[in-house]
């Protein structure tokens, strides 16, 4: 071997070392996580350290929304990239699959293009039918914190125990299953989204032999409100406050909005009649900083594995959620409650790092930032835009964001202004600068007509009629199989 044949045969290898290798992703979600972080100043008092710490190591987006606001619809949209205007899919009870047999989501889109791609916890919609199991390597199911309410129909993987003495831990008897809050009489590591920790701890643990797409999916802080009582001693309750409210906040509210207000005003009126609103608020806060816990111990089984500086980290949360907000404990609203969501991303590529990006982005974006960040082919269509211009220009100009809840129901949300739209023409607007409660309707002053055309001209022109529920199919959990049902 002459020399210049001994330099190929060694720069060969170190060619090949240094060749671009495509980046990982870490998916961490939390479920109805709304604004109450510290670092998007939601709650004052809040107590979330871990996220905190992440948004100051990556891009935290400070007015991110969600594409709907609830699980379902948001996550469906998330992971397909289409919006619910485009796939007709607007509540819990619409599969995905059996309507769009084809559809390319974003955990399959990476497996197509050579990641190994793994999951655990709630990533798509938590009930049987949701999830198929050819998105993924691997995948783990969400395992759930009151076993003794899960409906075998819906979580055939849960093992039924009976509820444990002193349930409901809230007081409140008969008071809509899931909707309790409280400590359990158990072990901290025996909370369900723990078994997700421990799915992440172990395969981030382990070296991987192509690069691969992660998603974690923490229940909390979705109801109900379990958590460890040290997550609620950080919130005496004599130093918890209810949020603001007005009595008369909602006469200036078109019917449909209304009637969004109202959904399942029934356990808003009990928990405050029964003088359980600040306990309600508290079981809240101890939910989020047990969600924060969990969500730290992945962050950290990340940052000390041999994946930390090549991995795309992702913090989002679904949907948002109100405790009081509009006489109203839900999400289910195109107001800010429900649709302002934390949204951190932390690159490799650490010059995107420092300011918060303070322009309204939607999660709707990831899918195509996650393609174009690692390099894959884009998907023909994806509703959402991608991040990166706003990555590398903190100033990158962006188009408003739309949220949507049922057909032709959708907000349009800029930095200063939230435009809210309904089928029967009525019509919300809120200056979130001067107004961040959303207190005060402006849709009906005629000096906003033209501002209000304009916002009204970023909303879907068209919405899909819902696509058919679950009630119009048999579904197999244990062939992963739909049937759709003879029509009548
Ligand atoms: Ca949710």
């Amino acid at each position: 071997m002459n020399r210049r044949q001994l330099l190929a045969s060694l720069a060969a290898p170190l060619r090949a070392a240094s060749a671009p290798s495509r980046p990982n992703v870490l998916l961490l979600s939390v479920d109805d996580l709304n604004d109450w972080v510290g670092c998007l100043k939601g709650y004052p008092g809040v107590q979330t350290p871990n996220i905190d710490r992440l948004a100051r190591g990556g891009v935290l987006f400070t007015d991110a929304h969600c594409p709907a606001p609830l699980c379902n619809p948001s996550r469906t949209a998330i992971l397909t990239g289409l919006r619910p205007s485009t796939t007709g899919i607007y509540n819990n009870e619409q599969y995905w699959r059996p309507n769009y047999p084809n559809l390319v989501t974003l955990p399959m889109h990476f497996r197509r293009h050579g990641y190994h791609v793994a999951g655990a916890g709630k990533i798509f919609h938590h009930v049987a039918g949701f999830n198929p199991p050819d998105q993924w390597d691997e995948f783990q199911l969400q395992q759930f914190d009151d076993p003794w309410y899960r409906r075998a129909d819906w979580y055939p993987w849960n093992k039924r125990i009976p509820a444990p003495p002193g349930h409901p831990f809230n007081g409140l008897s008969n008071f809509a299953g899931e909707f309790d809050w409280g400590v359990l009489p158990t072990a901290e590591k025996d909370y369900g989204d723990q078994h997700a920790v421990r799915f992440a701890q172990s395969f981030l643990a382990r070296p991987q032999s192509k690069p691969f797409l992660l998603a974690i999916g923490l229940w909390h802080p979705h109801i109900p409100l379990y958590a460890p009582q040290r997550f609620f001693d950080l919130y005496p309750e004599a130093r918890v406050h209810v949020p603001l409210t007005r009595d008369d906040d909602l006469t200036d509210l078109p019917p449909l909005a209304q009637k969004l207000a109202a959904f399942r005003r029934d356990e808003f009126e009990r928990i405050r009649s029964t003088g359980k609103w600040k306990q309600f608020v508290r079981a809240y806060l101890a939910a989020i900083s047990f969600a924060d816990s969990l969500a730290g111990d992945v962050i950290n089984a990340l940052d000390s594995s041999p994946h930390a500086s090549n991995t795309i980290l992702v913090f989002w949360s679904d949907n948002g959620w109100h405790l009081g907000e509009k006489q109203h404990v839900h999400k289910s609203t195109l107001w800010q409650r429900s649709t302002h969501v934390p949204l951190i991303l932390r690159a490799p590529q650490a010059r995107f790092h420092g300011a918060p990006r303070t322009q309204p982005v939607s999660t709707i974006d990831l899918y195509p930032t996650l393609v174009d960040l690692c390099g894959l082919p884009s998907p023909d269509r994806l509703d959402g835009i991608s991040l990166r211009p706003l990555l590398e220009n903190k100033s990158a100009p962006r188009p408003p964001v739309v949220s949507t809840h049922l057909p032709g129901t959708h907000c349009v949300i800029t930095n200063r202004w939230r435009y809210i739209t309904y089928p029967d023409g009525a019509a919300e607007l809120y200056d979130r600068r001067a107004d961040r409660h959303e207190f005060t309707n402006l849709a009906s002053l005629p000096r906003h007509r033209a501002l209000i055309a304009g916002l009204a001209r970023h909303a879907p022109a068209s919405s899909m009629p819902p696509v058919p529920d679950n009630t119009q199919f048999n579904f197999d959990f244990k062939t992963h199989t739909y049937q759709r049902k003879a029509q009548p």
